[in-house]
């Protein structure tokens, strides 16, 4: 199927979103905070905030916060099930077994503009273990499947009650160590932060300088 009769298929239409819409953190705006680190250019193309719905994105992967059971439910989930359309991703997911906490499963993205979803189960709660987890897991993912441009939402910080400043610490510095390994940093084009809410746009807009100075 061509990319342009694929696009007929998308549930949301034509308010898609694309790479080429989302510039890099390297494009961003410079700050004059955390100049006292040594500048992470190359990694800073790798890297983008985005503020809106995950679902509209057409790249490679977005990942999903999901449940153990991988049935489906409210917040990022339910907009993805909806945007994929229900009855294919769930019987998917059905044939999935469920997920461990931390641990992520991957499937099609049926109607979305994405090609995959990767389910991620967060942790409730403050657990950076299993959340750090979820992030490498998923990045890992990606990269063992060839693909090379990946969204999160913010895995955990809605109804499983992470603190969302601190899911955002723990979140750039798990991504900044995955992409400071050059075999990672080579297999992916684009890691996407989707930030649905003012809040976490402002936590992340207060770290990203600090965690991937320019
Ligand atoms: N695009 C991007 N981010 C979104 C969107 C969207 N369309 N919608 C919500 N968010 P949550 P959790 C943000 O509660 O805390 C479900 O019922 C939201 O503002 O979706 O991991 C599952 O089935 C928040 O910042 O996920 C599980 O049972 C973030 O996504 C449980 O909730 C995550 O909030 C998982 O809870």
């Amino acid at each position: 199927m061509s990319l342009q009769e694929k696009r007929q298929e998308y549930k949301c239409g034509d308010s898609y979103v694309t790479l080429a819409d989302i510039p890099p953190w390297s494009k961003s705006a410079r700050t004059r905070e955390g100049q006292d680190i040594s500048p992470t250019s190359a990694i800073n193309e790798k890297i983008s905030i985005f503020q809106g719905d995950i679902t509209k994105l057409e790249i490679d992967a977005i990942v999903n916060a999901a449940n153990a059971r991988l049935a489906g439910g409210g917040g990022v989930d339910g907009f993805i099930h909806r945007g994929a359309g229900a009855v294919d991703l769930q019987a998917e997911c059905q044939s999935l077994g469920g997920c461990e906490t931390g641990q992520c499963k991957m499937t099609g993205g049926y109607r979305l503009p994405a090609k995959y979803i990767i389910h991620c189960v967060g942790p409730i709660g403050e657990k950076p273990e299993l959340l750090a987890s979820c992030y490498k897991n998923a990045l890992d993912t990606l990269k063992a499947a060839k693909l090379r441009t990946i969204a999160f939402p913010c895995i955990s910080t809605g109804v499983y009650g992470y603190p969302n400043d601190n899911a955002a610490d723990v979140v750039l510095k798990t991504v900044k160590t995955w992409l400071e390994d050059s075999a990672n940093q080579a297999a992916v084009d684009r890691i996407i932060f989707a930030l649905f809410l003012d809040r976490d746009l402002e936590a992340y807009k207060e770290r990203l300088p600090r965690y991937f100075p320019q």
